[in-house]
């Protein structure tokens, strides 16, 4: 330990510093041996490590006397260290505490803070039991025998074990999990299927925000175009109710571009005008990223239609059709159009191709 009482933790000696901190370890509940602990610092300066125990989780963040890049990246080694003060730790902490004084509601409360140390514990703003809920019912439990799935049976009990032994459904809905773990493009909503927004004449209103986080904006989207296509496909169920089958016009992608225009003059630098520089280039910069956000908003809304039929939270467009064997032939169509949307999504380049594709089957 250097003479200031500094020393620099890893993952195993913060296990140790956590013991010997009894606000820490009440906080986990004085129970070690089932800790996680992630390293997820993704600037230059400092070690983040998320700890996440049994009975709490918080953020560590600890400042060293160098750039974080002196102990990890090798493109840096054996150059001369850039000096930086460790009194950025306690004008953070202590700016920190100001302001979460002035403004609770936006600002993580710090729990713990050691000047000696340099480290700052602060309450952690990820929704990590809520999306650990989404990974097993959206992308993992459809695709396995779990006892929390359900389907209409015995009608669907070959097509539920179908999915379960599809390996190119498998392996694009890995993609799409990595994608709604790893991909923090936006404060997403993530649950906004049709349920979460009340609409009335006067008003559309989003509700629901429990399992909001920093995740793909197309989770969001898809999530509410699969609604519109399950309620769609549940309509022959409900045949004496009329049909008017009218399930998606508008353009998105067209006025998320004209709303990117509106801000181009904004603080972001996603695409730099002094790199992107010439209109062509920056029309293609930008179709590249919709094309995308397209593709996993398919992806996306096929995973939450699959989940609906055969894993364990359904919708009442289907759960509402009394006769079984007539709800497992809309709850079948459904199902296998989602499969084919969700390996095919790179096919399609717009929302009219999708509903044309759905009004052409059999
Ligand atoms: P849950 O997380 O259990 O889905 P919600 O917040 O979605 O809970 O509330 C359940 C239902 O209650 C909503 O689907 C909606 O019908 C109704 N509801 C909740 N909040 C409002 C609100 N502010 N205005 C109108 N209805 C609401
Ligand atoms: C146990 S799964 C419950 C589901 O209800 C919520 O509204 C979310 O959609 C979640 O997946
Ligand atoms: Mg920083
Ligand atoms: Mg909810
Ligand atoms: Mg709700």
């Amino acid at each position: 330990m250097a003479s200031d009482g500094f020393r620099p933790l890893d993952e195993k000696s913060l296990v140790e510093y956590l013991k010997a901190t009894p606000s820490l370890a009440a906080k986990l509940g004085n129970q070690f041996d089932k800790l996680e602990i992630r390293e997820v610092g993704d600037g230059n300066l400092n070690f983040v490590y998320i700890v996440i125990g049994s009975s709490g989780s918080f953020v560590i963040k600890q400042y060293f006397e160098s750039l974080k890049y002196d102990f990890n990246n090798v493109a840096f080694l054996g150059k001369e260290s850039w000096p930086m003060t460790k009194e950025r730790a306690y004008f953070e902490a202590t700016t920190l505490q100001d302001h979460g004084r002035l403004c609770p509601d936006h600002v993580p409360e710090v729990y713990h803070f050691d000047r000696n140390m340099c480290l700052i514990v602060a309450k952690y703003c990820g929704n990590v039991e809520l999306c650990r809920l989404t990974e097993q019912v959206v992308f993992s439990d459809p695709y396995k025998v779990s006892e929390y799935n359900h389907w209409t049976t015995p009608y669907l009990d070959d097509d539920a074990k179908a999915v379960r032994e599809d390996n190119i459904l498998k392996l694009e809905v890995a993609e799409l999990k990595s994608k709604f773990c790893e991909r923090a493009q936006a404060l997403i909503h993530g649950d906004l299927h049709t349920g979460s927004v009340m609409v009335t004449n006067e008003s559309t209103q989003v509700i629901d925000p429990e399992f909001s986080f920093y995740g793909p904006m197309g989770f969001d989207i898809g999530a509410f175009i699969g609604n519109l296509i399950l309620a769609y496909f549940a309509q022959d169920g409900h045949a004496d109710e009329g049909s008017d089958r009218k399930i998606l016009g508008t353009s998105s992608t067209k006025s998320l571009l004209l709303f990117w225009d509106e801000h181009k003059d904004g603080p972001g630098e996603a695409y730099l005008p002094a790199i992107y520089n010439n209109p062509e280039l920056q029309l293609l910069v930008k179709q590249k990223y919709m094309e995308d956000l397209f593709h996993d908003t398919l992806g996306f809304g096929a995973a939450k239609m699959i989940r609906r039929i055969v894993g364990v939270a359904h919708v009442e467009d289907f759960e509402s059709i009394k006769e079984a064997s007539k709800r497992a032939d809309c709850e079948r169509k459904a199902l296998n159009f989602a499969k084919t949307l969700l390996k095919e999504r790179r096919k399609f380049q717009n929302i009219g191709e999708v509903v044309t594709a759905i009004e052409h089957l059999d």
